[in-house]
């Protein structure tokens, strides 16, 4: 048994996330925490919302809030949602607690205590217009690497470029529009990565080799650009305060540090709210500093967090020189598109979470999203390929295998799960097949390949139906009453195999399934290879009762609503 602490990246606060944001980090880091807790494994999901810096002084400016209000209204929403799509996370928190405060400022204090922060003078946008600095996002223009013209003073969103504002091409102010901007001089602390840059690469050489070619290959583009200084303080109203003992003229002016110093550092900061919210979790610390060998620190994000994950974040972490654990495994997402383009927050366009739970229940999405997760490469979702996947993969392979074997055997032999004779050769290749593809299924979760563990789970499924279909215990029921009846045993035993292994995909689902048998003592967490084999979990005599249709099968018209609703083109 390991411990595995398992992060994913931290959704900004600003809005309700979509489907691509989801299935390149939280969902994914959903499934694998749950197969590793029935796994028998000791597991720290921790997720938070990212509540600093100039989006979310934005998004409350337009709903006219104060941030504080905004942030913790758009939190319970942000978790209300996720809570829709049975996200089990030990803690979901806040960047914004006191908890990250105190430990951003202990790290900018060690960091700076080390030799690797810098107070420098810089130009930084002014718009006399708005009466103040223009941080990052304050400012929009044209992005002078790519021409992009609604790249934003951070990051460019097409060429994904990181940015400074004062980069941009034809600048505007964000808050007002004006383009009447200067540049003033302020002073702010930079992080001296320039100098941790040896280090880092020596740290990501170690690790490289066990990372998806994704998460790699960018950290080296990273490390041979050559780590910058960076400017990690803002002026702004809204952040983790610059502590007044180690700064007191910048912290005097108001400085905040920069939105994603302290993002990263909320991994720790949420775990430390997970322990301050309950005493029996006192431990918090033994997950993050002097962790032993035990912890494996698993992260999910999608490839433009892959930088600041690999590279920025190790850097400040070894800056620190105490000893906080670090990534083992980077797993990074390509982007899943709308209709081969992109999904937009900022335009609306694309499904969000928050639409996708209104229109079909959790399992669906979950099923779907992991099935065609963005891996190797980009992956599209439109409303064809998603609604032919639930019927095929869900609502026959799956739903119509359940509600058939059990409203058959209910209608012949009654509502007990019936004897039958020995089993027999099919049985036998039966089971052997479901060992093998259990054994394929573990194989691919443990190696963080979601869509050939959905491929497998899928493999599972179809295996039951390949099982009825050659008995038939339909027909077999004319002639051979007790051969029918062991037909419907062993197939019910696959639908308590299928409760147990398909929970880390559809957990809903899953205990509707399980269920249906009761079982005086269901207490099975995982299925051997033995039990595998066998298909004897669920012994004749035990009650059962039909659960509603599974998976709703989706019709042309709701095809025709879905696209209706939300284009069924990209832009
Ligand atoms: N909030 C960016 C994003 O949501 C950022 C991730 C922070 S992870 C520490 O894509
Ligand atoms: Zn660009």
């Amino acid at each position: 048994m390991a411990r595995h602490l398992i992060t994913s990246a931290l959704p900004y606060i600003n809005g309700i996330k979509h489907l691509g944001n989801m299935v390149g980090s939280m969902l994914p880091a959903d499934v694998y925490s749950r197969y590793l807790r029935q796994r028998g494994h000791d597991v720290l999901y921790i997720c938070a919302t990212d509540e600093h810096g100039t989006p979310a002084e934005l998004a409350a400016k337009e709903q006219g809030l104060p941030v504080a209000e905004f942030c913790a209204q758009a939190h319970d929403a942000q978790k209300a949602v996720y809570d829709g799509f049975a996200l089990a996370f030990d803690y979901f928190g806040r960047s914004s607690s006191a908890e990250n405060r105190e430990i951003t400022q202990h790290f900018a204090r060690k960091l700076n205590e080390n030799g690797f922060i810098e107070e420098r003078a810089i130009r930084q946008v002014y718009s006399p217009a708005d009466g103040r600095f223009l941080p990052d996002r304050y400012v929009e223009g044209t992005c002078p690497h790519c021409g992009y013209d609604k790249a934003r003073g951070d990051q460019c969103e097409n060429c994904t470029r990181v940015l400074d504002p004062t980069d941009l091409i034809n600048p505007r102010s964000a808050i007002s529009g004006s383009t009447d901007l200067e540049v003033r001089e302020t002073k702010h602390l930079f992080l001296l990565q320039s100098k941790l840059q040896h280090e880092v690469e020596q740290w990501v050489a170690r690790h490289e080799a066990d990372w998806p070619q994704l998460a790699s290959s960018i950290a080296r583009k990273w490390l041979n650009e050559g780590l910058h200084d960076r400017a990690i303080t803002r002026d702004l109203d809204w952040g983790v305060p610059v502590p007044a003992d180690t700064w007191p003229e910048l912290a005097a002016e108001g400085k905040v540090f920069y939105v994603w110093f302290d993002a990263p550092i909320e991994y720790i900061g949420a775990t430390k709210e997970w322990a301050d919210q309950d005493p029996e979790n006192r431990d918090w610390k033994s997950w993050w500093y002097e962790a032993d060998d035990t912890v494996r620190y698993t992260e999910f994000m999608a490839k433009d967090n892959v930088p600041f994950h690999t590279v920025m974040f190790p850097a400040t972490e070894l800056g620190v020189r105490e000893p906080w654990k670090k990534v083992d495994y980077v797993k990074a997402f390509n982007w899943l598109t709308y209709y081969g383009g992109k999904f937009s927050t900022s335009q609306k366009r694309g499904v969000f979470t928050d639409q996708a739970l209104d229109i079909l229940p959790a399992d669906y999405w979950r099923y779907f999203l992991i099935a065609n997760a963005p891996e190797s490469d980009d992956s599209s979702f439109t409303w064809e390929h998603f609604t032919a996947t639930v019927n095929k993969d869900l609502a026959d392979t799956l739903g119509n295998f359940v509600n058939r074997v059990l409203s058959f055997s209910r209608k012949r032999f009654g509502e007990e799960v019936p004897a039958g004779g020995e089993p027999g050769e099919a049985e036998r290749k039966l089971g052997e097949e479901i060992a093998r593809l259990l054994a394929e299924y573990e194989e691919h979760m443990e190696a963080l390949q979601f869509r050939k563990a959905a491929a497998t789970l899928r493999a599972l499924w179809s295996a039951g139906n390949s099982y009825l279909e050659e008995k038939a215990p339909w027909l077999e029921i004319k002639t051979d009453k007790e051969g029918a009846a062991l037909t419907l045993r062993t197939a019910m035993n696959l639908i308590h195999l299928y409760a147990v292994v398909s929970e880390p995909f559809i957990p809903a689902t899953a205990k509707t399934m399980r269920e249906a048998f009761s079982l005086p003592d269901d207490t099975a967490v995982w299925v051997t290879q033995d039990e595998a084999k066998a298909l004897t979990a669920v012994p004749a005599g035990t009650p059962f009762t039909v659960p509603p249709v599974l998976f709703a099968k989706l019709t042309d018209e709701d095809l025709a609503t879905y696209k209706d609703r939300f284009g069924g083109e990209s832009a």
